[in-house]
């Protein structure tokens, strides 16, 4: 194993899901907090291609000062300068990845999510795969939590086995899964710390949280995939199917 144990490994294969409590130390947080709020309060003059959205101020909700533009999301962080490309190729998520899927891994996507003050979640319950169709459900994402998550506090729920009962029905055309596919009793919160990751596969049911309280939370979410997961949605990303791993061994590494 690289970066986890086997009851780690043996955890996601069962649930479709691990949490990795304290994957970054202090000080890479620090750091990466710091980073993170030069990216979302200096927006302007950045590569064209990140594509920045906001969310409006929620009545009764003052704005965060460390998110003081409401950045509700952001594409392609990872072609903002070298911290962000190097937090995308990080060798221990790499190896993590190579001990959940194998030995061939490339780069899927980057992006942002934040959860303002007020924020409300209006994704619902989904699988992420309708929107990333690959022939091999061999993906998943890496959500690194720059804050304490809680309920109603930006945490992340899944539900843990779904990932092993294929494609959830939808409500008509959308991705928006059928209310009586799901069983919420079986919903699992996560409640992250600042540094931890939670990888969580392409076809586990999960949802966001609302954010009810008075300071922002910040996700960076970065997908992953095997090499023998081929796109079949077109994806445009920046870095898309950027090699990181082969026969085991990390290719792409920090510059
Ligand atoms: O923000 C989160 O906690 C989860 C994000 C999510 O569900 C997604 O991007 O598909």
């Amino acid at each position: 194993m690289h970066t986890l144990t086997t009851e780690q490994k043996q955890f996601f294969d069962e649930n479709g899901y691990v949490h990795l409590p304290g994957f970054y130390d202090v000080d890479e947080m620090a750091q990466m907090r710091d980073q993170f709020h030069d990216l979302i309060s200096n927006t302007d003059g950045r590569h064209a291609a990140l594509r920045y959205s906001f969310m409006d101020p929620v009545e009764g909700y003052e704005i965060d000062p460390y998110n003081p533009k409401n950045v509700r999301g952001i594409m392609d962080q990872t072609l903002a300068n070298d911290y962000w490309y190097n937090q995308f190729v990080e060798p221990r998520i790499v190896g993590a990845f190579i001990d959940l899927f194998g030995p061939n891994i490339d780069f899927h996507n980057g992006k942002v999510r934040n959860n303002p003050p007020g924020f409300t979640n209006d994704q619902s319950w989904h699988q992420d795969w309708p929107y990333e169709r690959h022939s091999l459900p061999e993906l998943a994402a890496a959500i690194t939590y720059l804050e304490e998550n809680g309920t109603d506090a930006g945490a992340t729920s899944v539900i843990p086995g779904s990932h092993l009962k294929g494609e959830y029905p939808t409500v008509d055309s959308s991705h928006t899964l059928r209310e009586d596919a799901i069983d919420e009793s079986e919903a699992v919160t996560v409640e992250a710390q600042c540094g931890d990751v939670l990888i969580i596969h392409v076809l586990v049911v999960h949802t966001a949280g609302h954010n009810y309280t008075s300071t922002s939370r910040h996700k960076i979410i970065n997908e992953y995939k095997t090499q023998a997961a081929v796109d079949q949605w077109g994806n445009k990303c920046a870095f898309a199917g950027l090699p990181l791993a082969r026969h085991g061994k990390i290719v792409t590494h920090p510059v």
